[in-house]
């Protein structure tokens, strides 16, 4: 019998029995629908979609309709049960915890048939007190609520005001409401991706038993004394103890390479207790600082904490600690009124170059370390320095910050609240105030983050009136804004985390919105913080339209993903531009006029006699505008770094919208089903449409391997613009694609992200270039 038994920690000494055990709850479980007319086995983590897919109750999610076919499994209340028989004596110990590290999101949790608690946010972690309801054999059930009844029924109840906007535009097919629920804001739908709002234990569950005291929380972050020149460390414990009288002991904390080792004594009172350590680091050492990718190394070190409490009980926690320090710049720029934005890493100023990350997946169980492994490392592989994680998704997991850390990726933080107004009732503010305090936590020890921001354009669509409030009724709302992203989140990040800056939104004016009572008259400025910027009319190929901004972290264009990745979710009567499916995948009004619009600026638009063919060149075409236009912005931020042009200028970030996607629909991002658009530089002297010359380009490839690695040795009978290697459903990514062919040969690596074979690849093969089309 596999026993899901963790020994944590034992006491030393003969005699003695284990301080702590933990007793994990992942696995199976039951799911049962609301009539109990449906029951069904069911992955914790996981969610109750997965179930029903892995139950072959449902097809995949996003096999066309689907998403509105399934609607039904988000209105209904589910419930998680599970009994289990615990493998240790229960009895034997002082206080028995739940421990819930994600619950999505509305929940009564019964143990042993008795209510111990309820859920509401899924950004939270839950612990509760079962010591008085455990037994050896137990019985557990989350009784969910559906969490669009529920944001339905907070709005209601909401009847001083109303909090907009009520509903996403109808072109979204979404769900109403998602501001009055602490869940995934884009899993009521985006511009960009289907309505999901899913059910389920998305993180892990465990009971862990303890007597004396238990270590609840270990976090620290690296605080750089100026003055003195030297490196502090700042420890954070927070312990419960739960024995009747104080207990003592000794703390060791010692970071070898920096040859580094400090003893503390402590007691502890009994009762929740935090210990604060400061250790320093002799300036007699050297301490190699965490750089961001092309600017450095990633140094870590590696820090022992080891508590020797009364009685033998001994606690002992390992973690990398990574030293860098981070400054938010806002100076008056000489010739150009307003303030500077720009970011110092370890004293040196660098321009963020990068991307904007929304979640990976409707469905959070399927996102695996494997996965953001190859997304993230193709991050750094593109040069880029820097991702957003956005506010309309989820702080990420762990594994993702780790990567960051590791590959030198800065992060931006948002605070998950985007495109909207929220309510600040006090059982609002209580489960933001527990989630964010929780995060602050969880992430600080990250070098990575160098940001946290407050929301996804919440001063901006107050302050451009997006919802159409009257002018009288406006205060409520900034009061309304300034409670929630200043007396609240604010204030936690600095009692919490004084390693990084803050501000309260993006787009933001930085130091301007403050002076102006925490918004701006318009946060979108070129002459303050940051700006996000979407012109889908204007000739992108003209650099005049791009706003000289000190920071542009949004900016994009959609386009169409590949036919491969379409393919596979779609049936032959859907493959046109004009489909009932097209049509359908499309979130964004207008979009797909749009794209054809910007590509028929400077491209013939595909006029095959084959529908496909025409479908497939459409979809190409939409891809090849949209790295033109992405490329020609982006080019002209980069440009703005070290010139003030009609007072304008000094841009010291560039991050477009977008870097991944959610599911297969048109949208903004660069990689989808796992590849990367990667442009190289050149200058047309025309427009390709306007071009003389240009003759049909025959491409062929030799393709080889070497180790891991496949080798595309590419020849072409003529000049081929925007070359794209396509090797259908087989992941990976190519050291670069959609290229200017102007020599003979070329040679391309293909790296696979699963194994696959030279013949494989050799079926799969597709080139296309513009020579294609025209
Ligand atoms: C910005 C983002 C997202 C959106 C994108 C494209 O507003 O913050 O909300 O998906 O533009 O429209």
């Amino acid at each position: 019998m596999r026993l899901h038994l963790l020994l944590l920690l034992a006491l030393c000494g003969a005699g003695t029995t284990a301080a702590e055990l933990s007793y994990s709850l992942r696995g199976n479980w039951s799911i049962c629908n609301g009539n109990g007319s449906l029951e069904l086995p069911g992955a914790v983590p996981g969610c109750v979609h997965s179930a029903l897919f892995q139950q072959g109750l449902i097809q995949d999610s996003y096999y066309r309709f689907n998403d509105l076919n399934y609607r039904w499994v988000s209105l209904d209340n589910w419930t998680y049960s599970k009994e289990f028989k615990i493998p240790f004596e229960i009895s034997k110990w002082q206080k028995v915890n739940l421990i819930l590290e994600g619950v999505d999101t509305v929940s009564k949790i019964l143990f042993n048939e008795v209510t111990i608690g309820e859920t509401d946010n899924m950004f939270n972690r839950y612990s509760f007190d079962i010591t008085n309801v455990v037994r050896d054999v137990n019985s557990i059930e989350l009784r969910f609520q559906s969490a669009v009844l529920y944001a339905a029924q907070q709005s209601k109840a909401h009847t001083r005001y109303q909090v907009p906007p009520d509903c996403p535009p109808l072109v979204q097919k979404g769900e109403c409401h998602v501001n009055f629920v602490r869940k995934e804001q884009c899993s009521f739908s985006w511009d960009w991706g289907p309505s999901f709002p899913t059910q389920g234990i998305w993180k892990d569950v465990r009971i862990e038993a303890y007597n004396i005291c238990h270590l609840n929380y270990f976090t620290f972050s690296p605080i750089y004394d100026k003055s003195a020149q030297e490196w502090n460390l700042e420890i954070e414990s927070t312990f419960d103890v739960v024995s009747s009288k104080p207990v003592g002991g000794q703390v060791i904390v010692a970071i070898p390479k920096l040859q580094t080792q400090q003893t503390y004594n402590i007691e502890l009172q009994p009762g929740k207790r935090i210990v604060e350590l400061f250790v320093n680091i002799s300036k007699n050492i050297t301490v190699e600082t965490w750089w961001p990718h092309g600017h450095g190394n990633q140094t870590g070190y590696n820090m022992t904490v080891l508590f020797e409490l009364d009685g033998g009980l001994n606690i002992e926690k390992s973690a990398k600690v990574y030293f860098r320090t981070v400054e938010l710049i806002e100076e008056p720029i000489k010739g150009s009124p307003g303030l500077s934005f720009y970011f110092k890493i370890n004293g040196f100023p660098i321009f963020l170059k990068g991307s904007n990350w929304i979640p990976a997946d409707s469905f959070q169980d399927r996102v695996t370390s494997e996965l953001l492994r190859l997304l993230l490392q193709s991050v750094v592989d593109a040069n880029m320095n820097t991702l957003r994680v956005w506010g309309g998704g989820i702080y990420e997991q762990d594994e993702f910050y780790e990567l960051c850390d590791e590959l030198g990726i800065m992060v931006w933080q948002d605070f998950m609240f985007a495109c909207a107004l929220y309510p600040t009732d006090q059982g609002f503010l209580d489960s933001v105030t527990a989630e964010v305090a929780y995060q602050i936590k969880r992430l600080k020890s990250h070098p990575s983050i160098i940001i946290w921001s407050g929301n996804n354009e919440n001063e901006e669509a107050l302050m451009m009136n997006w919802y159409h409030i009257s002018f009288t009724d406006r205060p409520i709302y900034i009061k309304d804004y300034v409670t929630l992203y200043v007396k609240n989140i604010r204030e936690l990040v600095l009692a919490g985390d004084k390693s990084r800056p803050f501000i309260t939104s993006s787009p933001t004016n930085g130091a301007e919105t403050v002076a102006e009572g925490w918004v701006s008259q318009n946060p979108n400025s070129n002459y303050f913080g940051d700006v996000h910027f979407y012109d889908y009319i204007s000739d992108c190929w003209n650099w005049k339209v791009f706003p000289k901004a000190r920071f542009a972290s949004e900016y994009g264009y959609q386009s169409w993903p590949s036919f491969s990745t379409l393919e596979k979710v779609s049936s032959t009567e859907d493959w046109s531009f004009n489909s009932k499916f097209s049509l359908h995948r499309q979130h964004h009004e207008g979009g797909n006029k749009q794209m054809l619009y910007q590509a028929g600026l400077h491209f013939k638009l595909p006029q095959s006699t084959d529908p496909l063919r025409t479908f497939k060149d459409t979809i190409y075409l939409t891809q090849v505008m949209q790295a033109q236009c992405v490329k020609t912005e982006t080019e002209f931020y980069r440009r703005s770094r070290s010139e003030i042009v009609d007072q304008q200028g000094h841009t010291m970030g560039a991050l477009y919208w977008q870097l991944n996607d959610i599911w297969q629909a048109p949208s903004w991002a660069s990689l989808a089903d796992h590849e990367l658009l990667s442009p190289t530089n050149y200058h047309f002297l025309s427009s390709p449409k306007e071009a003389v010359g240009l003759c049909k380009a025959q491409i062929t490839a030799i393709i080889s391997q070497q180790g891991d690695v496949f080798v595309f040795d590419l020849e072409t009978s003529a000049v081929a613009p925007f070359v794209w290697l396509d090797v259908g459903s087989i992941p990976g990514r190519f050291s670069d694609n959609g290229f200017l062919m102007t020599e003979k040969t070329r040679t391309i690596l293909f790296y696979p992200w699963e194994p696959t074979s030279k013949n494989e690849l050799e079926r799969s093969f597709h080139v296309t270039s513009l020579t294609d089309i025209y």
